[in-house]
């Protein structure tokens, strides 16, 4: 098996007490694996574990030949597998869908009131010594209050359902959402809020609905080639003023030119990203980063400890079990012609 990260504790363990079984050739860098690195190992590989940064393509599973059982992701989303190739070769796909919704989900919260709250041009400025010459005036560094906001969840699975929990207490007043499976809703109501919720929950119908009424816009949408640049100038256009985005799903949900502009122009109030189109090669000049009202984290949503470890565990159970055809711990279903979501 390949292993394209180091792992840790408990999941390194269980991956090393197989070494009797199986070969493990383990990327061994905490730089992202090489691509040429990954397609000369996994020659005869009968399973692969890998990261977001690992394209999972027809290449690679060229490169690895036809006694290839498994792919085990490590992560929730799986846009950087061809799943269609998977199906056609009857290859298993495991990834992590369950145990990273709270720490995506406190993260979420977190942007929110960030980007509400002006708290990345707060902390700027009193690190560069600007508090003392801050004349006071009482909408000095004021933004909107989430109380009362009107929340648009631009996909509305597992994790926007548990931002959605965290943010019934701040008392937010309605909640608008687009889903690619709004038939499912009922079946997939994660925690139980949707059915008998204090507050309306309502489908907003189409993007523009929900950018016109949204104070504040989650992105936690799968990435598609109907979810790309899903929110663009358009957009943006109709958002309200006062009217904040965030985005903890991927970058390109978000064209970053047309973000950049509606902040520039003041159209909408302000933004907090955890994922960003071309991520991670954001370089210090980046025009994002020129944006007192953005505050951008390295795509952080998994990273608390308990999360990560439970992540690296469930990934490597998923490999294994990929590899002797027992039940994954969370599989992706392939066997049925993937369909693209419309939004
Ligand atoms: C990453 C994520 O997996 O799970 C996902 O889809 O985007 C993240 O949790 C994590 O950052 C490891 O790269």
């Amino acid at each position: 098996v390949v292993v394209t990260r180091q792992l840790i504790d408990e999941a390194q363990i269980l991956l090393d007490a197989k070494r009797e079984e199986l070969e493990v050739v383990q990327w061994q860098s905490e730089k992202p694996c090489d691509r040429s690195w990954l397609l000369d190992n996994a020659k005869d590989a009968t399973g692969i574990l890998v990261m977001l940064s690992d394209k999972v393509d027809e290449e690679l599973l060229e490169a690895a030949g036809s006694q290839l059982k498994a792919i085990a992701s490590f992560s929730v989303g799986t846009d950087h597998v061809d799943r269609d190739a998977l199906r056609k070769r009857k290859i298993r796909l495991g990834y992590t869908p369950t145990c990273l919704t709270d720490a995506v989900a406190d993260l979420t919260i977190m942007l929110i009131l960030m980007a509400q709250r002006r708290g990345g041009e707060s902390i700027a400025k009193v690190m560069k010594g600007e508090w003392p010459q801050m004349p006071w005036h009482p909408l000095l560094m004021t933004g909107p209050q989430i109380r009362g906001s009107t929340v648009g969840f631009l996909g509305f699975g597992r994790i926007a359902q548990a931002s959605l929990q965290r943010l019934l207490p701040f008392g937010i007043k309605r909640v608008i959402y687009l889903t690619s499976k709004p038939g499912q809703l009922a079946k997939e109501d994660h925690f139980g809020l949707i059915k008998d919720c204090a507050i309306p929950i309502e489908p907003a119908q189409s993007a523009d609905r929900l950018a016109k009424e949204s104070d504040v816009v989650v992105v936690g949408c799968a990435l598609t080639s109907s979810t790309k640049h899903l929110v663009s100038t358009d957009f943006f256009n109709k958002m309200k003023k006062l009217a904040v985005i965030v985005n903890i799903a991927r970058g390109p949900v978000i064209d970053t030119d047309a973000l950049v502009k509606a902040l520039d122009e003041e159209q909408i109030f302000g933004a907090g990203l955890d994922v960003i189109e071309n991520e991670p090669n954001i370089q210090a000049d980046h025009p994002i980063l020129k944006q007192p009202r953005c505050v951008l984290v390295p795509h952080i949503g998994s990273a608390t400890i308990e999360t990560r470890e439970q992540m690296a565990m469930e990934s490597v159970k998923n490999l294994l079990a990929g590899l002797t055809g027992e039940p994954m711990v969370n599989e992706v279903e392939l066997s049925s012609v993937t369909e693209t979501p419309k939004y």
